[in-house]
């Protein structure tokens, strides 16, 4: 045995491939059941596909940080492509001051100013596009979204044509220098430029989301500087994120007409049936972790500044942990589920994501009979989210 070289299961996999984007779930098998760690041998990382390990290093930030970064590149040792962001890429303590701020604005009261809005809004587009063929993509998954994020958060209606290809980027650039992330680099700038200036408190509207983070600056909680930073957060987490997770919730409710059946049945059950959407199609897929030390996981010796690679979409259909893995049941006790992610860094605007998934859900229960696929669904391509380009359907 090669001292360098770990004694463990190896694999050859491109994780981060069009091939395994297409179709996962056969690779993420063969990982769970190679062991609880993996060699990713083409890029030099640890992977880990099973809910155990996936659980124990989203709780355990002290050994496996998130300040180096949470993509391939170890910012120890590289330049990311734009400042770290204050929640995601910091570890406590400094990540706790910069969540707090963001926690408050989404807060349950938040959600209740919001709730019957969005209620409304949903029930309204959902009407608007009954009867006619459309992409449950542009009209729906991303449209509804569109239609109450950036203007809750108090952007100006110019210009938000830039905040999908601005997080598709961010999101890409989690993964390797493959063409994905360099085609998505090349036409980054002015994406970047627009949501950069948008983050600023001048340019946001007084009553929205955006202009609360700056309310913390003006009580000294953190900087000026820092309160933009956290709207740039706002901005890049928050919309591909819930796009994907209504596409997610959509794909799946077309696909078991028996669990939509359910659903008309119970329009109560919207919240929980997006959850399970998220679980069983994890719009986040993956993300790293870096070791701060030398470690264990799962019996194997793992050593210090090692990227591990999570694989949650596969933690959330591990037989291990989950009966019926693959099956779409809007039933199910869903809690544990890492779609979310885990631990201090979980998902910080998961209130306002389920927020919007219901209302989706609850106006698709309403209104719909029935959701009939019209044509073949188109993948998009992301280095971190999984998702459709396209889903023709049709909603009578
Ligand atoms: O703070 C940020 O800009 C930010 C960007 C991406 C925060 C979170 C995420 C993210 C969300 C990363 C889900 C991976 C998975």
């Amino acid at each position: 045995m090669s001292l360098d070289i770990p004694a463990l299961p190896r694999s050859d996999l491109d994780p981060f491939s069009t091939d395994f984007f297409d179709n996962p779930f056969p690779e993420h098998e063969k990982l769970r059941d190679a062991g609880p760690v993996v060699w990713l041998e083409r890029y030099g990382v640890y992977g880990i596909a099973r809910y155990a390990e996936v659980h124990r290093v989203l709780n355990d930030w002290r050994t496996f940080c998130s300040s180096r970064g949470v993509g391939l590149q170890d910012f120890l040792r590289e330049t990311p492509w734009r400042p770290p962001s204050l929640v995601l890429e910091t570890d406590p303590p400094e990540h706790d001051r910069a969540r707090k701020v963001l926690a408050r604005v989404l807060s349950p009261i938040t959600m209740r100013e919001l709730r019957d809005s969005f209620i409304e809004t949903a029930d309204a587009l959902v009407r608007s596009i009954l009867g006619r063929e459309i992409d449950g993509v542009a009209d729906l998954a991303q449209a509804f979204p569109l239609s109450v994020f950036p203007g809750q958060i108090g952007l100006r209606t110019e210009g938000r044509e830039h905040l999908l290809p601005y997080a598709g980027l961010a999101f890409n650039a989690f993964g390797p220098d493959n063409d994905l992330r360099r085609s998505a680099m090349e036409r980054a700038a002015p994406h970047i430029a627009w949501v950069s200036e948008q983050c600023r408190r001048d340019n946001l509207s007084p009553h929205g989301l955006g202009a609360r983070v700056h309310a913390a600056a003006a009580t000294g909680e953190v900087t000026e500087e820092e309160a933009t930073l956290l709207v740039r957060s706002l901005l890049t987490a928050g919309i591909d994120t819930t796009v994907n997770g209504i596409g997610a919730a959509l794909y799946s409710l077309a696909r078991f007409p028996d669990q939509f059946a359910a659903l008309r049945a119970d329009p109560a059950r919207a919240r929980n049936a997006f959850e399970e959407a998220i679980r069983l199609e994890s719009p986040v897929q993956t993300f790293f972790r870096t070791t701060t030390c030398d470690t264990e996981l799962g019996g194997t010796p793992v050593p210090e500044g090692a990227k591990v690679l999570m694989f949650l979409a596969s933690a959330n259909r591990d037989p291990r942990h989950w009966d019926r893995p693959d099956h779409f049941d809007i039933t199910r006790t869903t809690s544990g589920h890492v779609g979310f992610g885990a631990g201090v860094h979980m998902c910080v605007g998961q209130l306002l994501a389920r927020l919007e998934g219901e209302a989706v859900l609850q106006a698709l229960a309403r209104n719909v009979a029935r959701i009939e696929i019209t044509g073949a669904p188109v993948r998009a391509y992301n280095n971190t989210l999984r998702g459709l380009a396209s889903f023709p359907l049709r909603l009578t």
